[in-house]
Protein backbone atom coordinates (compact mmCIF):
# COMPACT_ATOMS: atom_id res chain seq x y z
CA UNK A 1 0.00 0.00 0.00
CA UNK A 2 1.55 3.54 -0.94
CA UNK A 3 0.65 6.34 1.43
CA UNK A 4 -2.19 8.07 -1.40
CA UNK A 5 -6.18 8.35 0.67
CA UNK A 6 -8.03 5.54 -1.06
CA UNK A 7 -11.50 7.41 -2.40
CA UNK A 8 -14.01 7.24 0.20
CA UNK A 9 -17.39 5.50 -1.36
CA UNK A 10 -20.74 5.84 0.01
CA UNK A 11 -23.31 2.70 -0.61
CA UNK A 12 -26.74 3.77 1.00
CA UNK A 13 -27.89 -0.86 0.61
CA UNK A 14 -26.20 -3.88 0.90
CA UNK A 15 -25.42 -5.20 -2.60
CA UNK A 16 -24.47 -8.40 -3.82
CA UNK A 17 -21.31 -9.78 -2.47
CA UNK A 18 -19.37 -10.14 -5.26
CA UNK A 19 -20.19 -6.29 -6.12
CA UNK A 20 -19.31 -5.46 -2.20
CA UNK A 21 -16.13 -7.08 -2.92
CA UNK A 22 -15.25 -5.37 -5.83
CA UNK A 23 -15.98 -2.20 -4.33
CA UNK A 24 -14.08 -2.83 -1.04
CA UNK A 25 -10.93 -3.35 -3.22
CA UNK A 26 -10.69 -0.37 -4.34
CA UNK A 27 -12.57 2.18 -2.40
CA UNK A 28 -12.89 3.05 1.25
CA UNK A 29 -16.35 2.03 2.27
CA UNK A 30 -19.29 4.03 3.79
CA UNK A 31 -21.97 1.46 4.06
CA UNK A 32 -25.04 1.45 5.54
CA UNK A 33 -25.92 -1.80 7.23
CA UNK A 34 -29.97 -0.78 7.18
CA UNK A 35 -32.28 -3.17 5.43
CA UNK A 36 -34.16 0.26 4.76
CA UNK A 37 -33.23 2.92 2.49
CA UNK A 38 -31.69 6.39 3.73
CA UNK A 39 -33.80 9.42 5.09
CA UNK A 40 -32.48 12.82 4.26
CA UNK A 41 -30.38 13.97 6.84
CA UNK A 42 -28.29 10.54 6.84
CA UNK A 43 -28.40 11.12 2.88
CA UNK A 44 -26.58 14.36 3.44
CA UNK A 45 -24.25 13.11 6.20
CA UNK A 46 -22.79 10.65 3.54
CA UNK A 47 -22.99 13.48 0.92
CA UNK A 48 -20.85 15.46 3.18
CA UNK A 49 -18.29 12.78 4.03
CA UNK A 50 -17.62 10.74 1.03
CA UNK A 51 -16.05 11.77 -2.51
CA UNK A 52 -18.75 9.66 -4.15
CA UNK A 53 -22.08 7.71 -2.91
CA UNK A 54 -23.83 4.46 -4.98
CA UNK A 55 -27.48 5.25 -4.76
CA UNK A 56 -30.59 3.29 -5.04
CA UNK A 57 -33.61 3.86 -6.55
CA UNK A 58 -35.17 4.13 -3.16
CA UNK A 59 -32.44 7.36 -1.95
CA UNK A 60 -34.55 10.38 -2.74
CA UNK A 61 -31.92 12.92 -3.81
CA UNK A 62 -34.00 15.92 -4.13
CA UNK A 63 -33.25 19.53 -4.32
CA UNK A 64 -32.50 19.90 -0.36
CA UNK A 65 -30.38 17.36 0.56
CA UNK A 66 -28.41 17.98 -2.52
CA UNK A 67 -28.71 21.52 -2.19
CA UNK A 68 -26.91 22.05 1.14
CA UNK A 69 -23.65 23.08 2.17
CA UNK A 70 -20.82 21.33 2.37
CA UNK A 71 -21.09 18.34 0.29
CA UNK A 72 -17.93 17.01 -0.72
CA UNK A 73 -19.10 14.27 -3.09
CA UNK A 74 -19.10 15.06 -6.47
CA UNK A 75 -20.37 11.62 -8.44
CA UNK A 76 -23.60 9.46 -7.19
CA UNK A 77 -23.24 6.80 -9.65
CA UNK A 78 -26.76 5.18 -9.47
CA UNK A 79 -27.38 1.41 -9.03
CA UNK A 80 -30.06 1.40 -11.51
CA UNK A 81 -31.14 2.74 -15.26
CA UNK A 82 -33.44 5.03 -14.34
CA UNK A 83 -32.58 8.13 -12.34
CA UNK A 84 -36.00 9.93 -11.43
CA UNK A 85 -35.25 9.70 -7.30
CA UNK A 86 -32.45 12.25 -8.46
CA UNK A 87 -32.93 15.96 -9.14
CA UNK A 88 -30.26 16.23 -11.80
CA UNK A 89 -30.59 19.84 -12.22
CA UNK A 90 -29.62 20.52 -8.61
CA UNK A 91 -26.48 17.83 -8.73
CA UNK A 92 -25.39 19.86 -11.21
CA UNK A 93 -25.43 23.21 -9.67
CA UNK A 94 -24.23 21.12 -6.70
CA UNK A 95 -20.92 20.20 -9.07
CA UNK A 96 -21.84 16.27 -8.94
CA UNK A 97 -21.42 14.13 -11.93
CA UNK A 98 -24.56 11.28 -12.32
CA UNK A 99 -24.31 8.04 -13.84
CA UNK A 100 -26.48 5.36 -14.21
CA UNK A 101 -26.56 1.20 -15.60
CA UNK A 102 -27.86 1.14 -18.91
CA UNK A 103 -28.00 -2.09 -21.06
CA UNK A 104 -27.00 -4.42 -18.30
CA UNK A 105 -30.93 -5.29 -16.92
CA UNK A 106 -32.72 -4.75 -20.68
CA UNK A 107 -32.98 -8.20 -21.20
CA UNK A 108 -34.75 -9.44 -17.43
CA UNK A 109 -37.09 -6.34 -17.51
CA UNK A 110 -38.05 -6.98 -20.99
CA UNK A 111 -38.54 -10.70 -19.60
CA UNK A 112 -40.43 -9.85 -17.10
CA UNK A 113 -42.88 -7.57 -18.90
CA UNK A 114 -43.44 -10.51 -20.77
CA UNK A 115 -44.14 -12.31 -17.60
CA UNK A 116 -46.48 -9.98 -16.70
CA UNK A 117 -48.16 -9.72 -20.38
CA UNK A 118 -48.71 -13.71 -19.78
CA UNK A 119 -49.83 -13.66 -16.22
CA UNK A 120 -52.55 -11.02 -17.12
CA UNK A 121 -53.83 -12.47 -20.12
CA UNK A 122 -53.43 -15.92 -19.48
CA UNK A 123 -55.53 -14.86 -15.62
CA UNK A 124 -52.02 -16.91 -13.99
CA UNK A 125 -52.45 -15.05 -10.64
CA UNK A 126 -56.15 -15.74 -10.13
CA UNK A 127 -55.62 -19.38 -11.07
CA UNK A 128 -52.66 -19.54 -8.56
CA UNK A 129 -54.46 -17.85 -5.81
CA UNK A 130 -57.52 -20.06 -5.81
CA UNK A 131 -55.03 -23.38 -6.24
CA UNK A 132 -53.17 -21.93 -2.54
CA UNK A 133 -56.95 -21.34 -1.08
CA UNK A 134 -58.14 -24.66 -1.84
CA UNK A 135 -60.80 -22.80 -3.88
CA UNK A 136 -60.24 -24.87 -6.83
CA UNK A 137 -62.55 -27.59 -7.62
CA UNK A 138 -60.46 -29.44 -10.48
CA UNK A 139 -60.69 -28.74 -14.15
CA UNK A 140 -63.37 -27.49 -16.10
CA UNK A 141 -63.51 -26.74 -19.82
CA UNK A 142 -64.45 -23.11 -19.30
CA UNK A 143 -62.55 -22.37 -16.07
CA UNK A 144 -60.05 -19.28 -15.72
CA UNK A 145 -60.42 -18.90 -19.68
CA UNK A 146 -57.76 -16.24 -20.58
CA UNK A 147 -56.99 -14.69 -23.73
CA UNK A 148 -54.15 -15.68 -25.87
CA UNK A 149 -50.92 -13.57 -27.13
CA UNK A 150 -50.50 -14.68 -31.00
CA UNK A 151 -52.38 -12.42 -33.38
CA UNK A 152 -52.81 -9.95 -30.65
CA UNK A 153 -51.49 -5.84 -30.94
CA UNK A 154 -49.05 -5.17 -28.59
CA UNK A 155 -48.42 -1.54 -28.13
CA UNK A 156 -45.24 -0.13 -27.02
CA UNK A 157 -44.88 3.68 -24.86
CA UNK A 158 -41.58 4.46 -24.73
CA UNK A 159 -38.87 2.88 -27.84
CA UNK A 160 -35.85 2.45 -25.57
CA UNK A 161 -33.82 -0.23 -25.11
CA UNK A 162 -36.54 -2.48 -23.18
CA UNK A 163 -39.29 -1.29 -25.62
CA UNK A 164 -37.32 -2.65 -28.07
CA UNK A 165 -36.53 -5.55 -26.38
CA UNK A 166 -40.09 -6.76 -25.52
CA UNK A 167 -41.36 -6.29 -29.26
CA UNK A 168 -38.46 -8.42 -29.98
CA UNK A 169 -39.40 -11.22 -27.98
CA UNK A 170 -42.92 -10.21 -28.91
CA UNK A 171 -42.79 -10.70 -32.37
CA UNK A 172 -40.17 -13.51 -32.53
CA UNK A 173 -41.34 -15.79 -28.98
CA UNK A 174 -45.49 -14.84 -29.30
CA UNK A 175 -46.08 -14.11 -32.63
CA UNK A 176 -47.47 -10.65 -31.61
CA UNK A 177 -47.82 -7.35 -33.88
CA UNK A 178 -46.05 -4.51 -32.26
CA UNK A 179 -47.05 -0.93 -32.86
CA UNK A 180 -44.56 1.85 -30.66
CA UNK A 181 -44.99 5.52 -29.60
CA UNK A 182 -42.16 7.60 -28.49
CA UNK A 183 -41.96 10.97 -27.56
CA UNK A 184 -38.40 11.62 -29.02
CA UNK A 185 -38.74 10.13 -32.83
CA UNK A 186 -35.69 8.12 -32.53
CA UNK A 187 -34.30 6.24 -35.64
CA UNK A 188 -35.52 2.51 -35.75
CA UNK A 189 -33.52 1.72 -39.17
CA UNK A 190 -30.90 -0.79 -37.07
CA UNK A 191 -34.14 -3.00 -36.13
CA UNK A 192 -34.50 -5.95 -37.10
CA UNK A 193 -38.20 -6.74 -35.41
CA UNK A 194 -40.75 -5.27 -37.70
CA UNK A 195 -42.40 -2.31 -35.25
CA UNK A 196 -45.17 0.15 -36.76
CA UNK A 197 -44.42 3.22 -35.82
CA UNK A 198 -47.29 5.41 -34.95
CA UNK A 199 -47.43 9.46 -34.61
CA UNK A 200 -49.58 10.09 -31.49
CA UNK A 201 -50.43 8.14 -28.34
CA UNK A 202 -54.15 8.10 -28.96
CA UNK A 203 -53.26 5.68 -32.17
CA UNK A 204 -51.46 3.54 -30.14
CA UNK A 205 -54.09 3.42 -27.42
CA UNK A 206 -57.04 2.71 -29.50
CA UNK A 207 -55.09 -0.33 -31.47
CA UNK A 208 -53.72 -2.11 -28.94
CA UNK A 209 -54.80 -5.05 -27.15
CA UNK A 210 -52.11 -5.21 -24.79
CA UNK A 211 -50.21 -1.44 -23.70
CA UNK A 212 -46.89 -1.65 -22.28
CA UNK A 213 -45.29 1.23 -20.71
CA UNK A 214 -40.98 1.68 -21.39
CA UNK A 215 -40.45 5.32 -20.72
CA UNK A 216 -38.64 7.00 -18.50
CA UNK A 217 -40.39 9.45 -15.42
CA UNK A 218 -39.79 12.65 -16.45
CA UNK A 219 -41.97 15.71 -15.72
CA UNK A 220 -43.23 14.84 -19.39
CA UNK A 221 -45.05 11.57 -19.15
CA UNK A 222 -45.86 12.08 -15.03
CA UNK A 223 -49.95 10.26 -15.55
CA UNK A 224 -49.24 9.80 -19.12
CA UNK A 225 -52.03 7.27 -18.81
CA UNK A 226 -54.95 8.58 -16.89
CA UNK A 227 -58.76 8.94 -17.56
CA UNK A 228 -58.76 10.36 -21.11
CA UNK A 229 -56.24 8.02 -22.35
CA UNK A 230 -58.05 4.76 -20.57
CA UNK A 231 -61.01 6.14 -22.11
CA UNK A 232 -59.12 5.83 -25.66
CA UNK A 233 -58.25 2.32 -24.60
CA UNK A 234 -60.29 -0.88 -26.26
CA UNK A 235 -62.65 -2.60 -23.81
CA UNK A 236 -60.61 -5.70 -23.46
CA UNK A 237 -57.33 -4.35 -23.30
CA UNK A 238 -54.81 -4.63 -20.38
CA UNK A 239 -52.33 -2.22 -19.20
CA UNK A 240 -48.70 -3.31 -18.08
CA UNK A 241 -46.00 -1.19 -16.19
CA UNK A 242 -42.62 -2.24 -15.52
CA UNK A 243 -41.48 1.50 -16.03
CA UNK A 244 -42.18 3.70 -13.39
CA UNK A 245 -45.83 3.59 -11.11
CA UNK A 246 -46.35 7.79 -11.67
CA UNK A 247 -46.31 7.23 -15.20
CA UNK A 248 -49.68 6.02 -14.81
CA UNK A 249 -52.35 7.87 -12.82
CA UNK A 250 -53.18 5.11 -10.56
CA UNK A 251 -56.77 6.11 -9.18
CA UNK A 252 -57.67 6.67 -13.22
CA UNK A 253 -56.29 2.77 -13.27
CA UNK A 254 -58.53 1.78 -10.49
CA UNK A 255 -61.66 3.60 -12.10
CA UNK A 256 -61.23 2.43 -15.46
CA UNK A 257 -60.70 -1.24 -14.64
CA UNK A 258 -64.06 -1.07 -12.11
CA UNK A 259 -66.10 0.58 -14.70
CA UNK A 260 -64.64 -1.95 -17.62
CA UNK A 261 -63.11 0.36 -19.17
CA UNK A 262 -59.98 -1.84 -19.39
CA UNK A 263 -59.94 -5.44 -18.46
CA UNK A 264 -56.66 -6.14 -16.48
CA UNK A 265 -53.46 -4.94 -15.68
CA UNK A 266 -50.09 -5.95 -14.90
CA UNK A 267 -48.14 -3.75 -12.63
CA UNK A 268 -44.39 -3.81 -11.14
CA UNK A 269 -44.08 -0.27 -10.03
CA UNK A 270 -46.45 1.92 -8.03
CA UNK A 271 -46.75 5.90 -7.34
CA UNK A 272 -46.02 5.80 -3.99
CA UNK A 273 -43.82 2.62 -3.53
CA UNK A 274 -43.97 0.55 -1.53
CA UNK A 275 -47.29 1.55 -1.04
CA UNK A 276 -49.98 -0.29 -3.56
CA UNK A 277 -53.44 1.68 -4.49
CA UNK A 278 -56.23 -0.76 -2.77
CA UNK A 279 -58.67 -0.50 -5.12
CA UNK A 280 -55.84 -2.58 -7.22
CA UNK A 281 -54.80 -4.82 -4.24
CA UNK A 282 -58.72 -6.14 -3.98
CA UNK A 283 -59.11 -7.17 -7.58
CA UNK A 284 -58.26 -10.45 -9.31
CA UNK A 285 -57.86 -9.24 -12.85
CA UNK A 286 -54.52 -7.45 -11.64
CA UNK A 287 -51.04 -8.77 -11.03
CA UNK A 288 -49.26 -7.05 -8.76
CA UNK A 289 -45.28 -7.39 -8.53
CA UNK A 290 -42.76 -6.01 -5.82
CA UNK A 291 -40.30 -3.99 -8.61
CA UNK A 292 -38.68 -7.23 -9.82
CA UNK A 293 -37.63 -5.46 -13.09
CA UNK A 294 -34.00 -6.10 -12.83
CA UNK A 295 -33.82 -8.69 -9.95
CA UNK A 296 -31.58 -11.61 -11.15
CA UNK A 297 -28.83 -12.62 -9.39
CA UNK A 298 -26.74 -12.01 -12.67
CA UNK A 299 -28.23 -8.48 -13.27
CA UNK A 300 -27.80 -7.05 -10.05
CA UNK A 301 -24.11 -8.21 -10.01
CA UNK A 302 -23.97 -6.43 -13.72
CA UNK A 303 -25.52 -3.36 -12.24
CA UNK A 304 -23.06 -2.95 -9.35
CA UNK A 305 -19.87 -3.66 -11.65
CA UNK A 306 -21.66 -1.14 -14.20
CA UNK A 307 -21.83 1.90 -11.03
CA UNK A 308 -18.28 0.32 -10.33
CA UNK A 309 -17.15 1.49 -14.05
CA UNK A 310 -18.14 4.56 -13.73
CA UNK A 311 -16.54 5.52 -10.01
CA UNK A 312 -13.17 4.12 -11.39
CA UNK A 313 -13.49 5.92 -14.18
CA UNK A 314 -14.23 9.36 -12.14
CA UNK A 315 -11.62 8.57 -9.90
CA UNK A 316 -9.24 8.04 -12.70
CA UNK A 317 -9.90 11.46 -14.55
CA UNK A 318 -11.97 10.44 -17.04
CA UNK A 319 -15.35 10.90 -18.18
CA UNK A 320 -17.40 8.07 -16.64
CA UNK A 321 -19.13 6.21 -19.26
CA UNK A 322 -22.88 5.95 -18.38
CA UNK A 323 -22.90 9.99 -17.25
CA UNK A 324 -26.47 11.66 -17.57
CA UNK A 325 -25.83 15.10 -16.81
C1 LIG B 1 -33.70 -1.34 -10.18
C2 LIG B 1 -34.96 0.03 -11.95
O1 LIG B 1 -34.11 -2.40 -9.40
O2 LIG B 1 -32.92 0.34 -13.06
C3 LIG B 1 -34.00 0.79 -12.78
O3 LIG B 1 -34.34 1.92 -13.19
O4 LIG B 1 -36.05 0.42 -11.80
C4 LIG B 1 -34.67 -1.28 -11.32
O5 LIG B 1 -34.31 -2.18 -12.29
C5 LIG B 1 -33.55 -0.12 -9.31
O6 LIG B 1 -33.38 1.04 -10.01
C6 LIG B 1 -32.36 -0.29 -8.40
O7 LIG B 1 -31.94 0.90 -7.82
Amino acid sequence: MNGAPRPRVGVTRRLPAAVERALHERFDLVQSDATRSLDANELIAMLRECDAVLPTVTDHLNDVVLGVAGVRCRLLANFGSGVDHIDLAAATRAGIVVTNTPDVLTDDTADLTVALMLAVMRRLGEGERAVRAGSWSGWHPTQFLGRRLRGQTLGIVGLGRIGRAVAERAVRGFGMQVIAWSRSARSSADDATPIERVTTLDQLLEASQVVSLHCPLVPATRHLISHAQFARMRPGAVLINTSRGPVVDEAALVAALETGQIAGAGLDVYEEEPRVHPGLVAREDVVLLPHLGSATVETREAMGLRALDNLVAHFAGRIPPDRVN
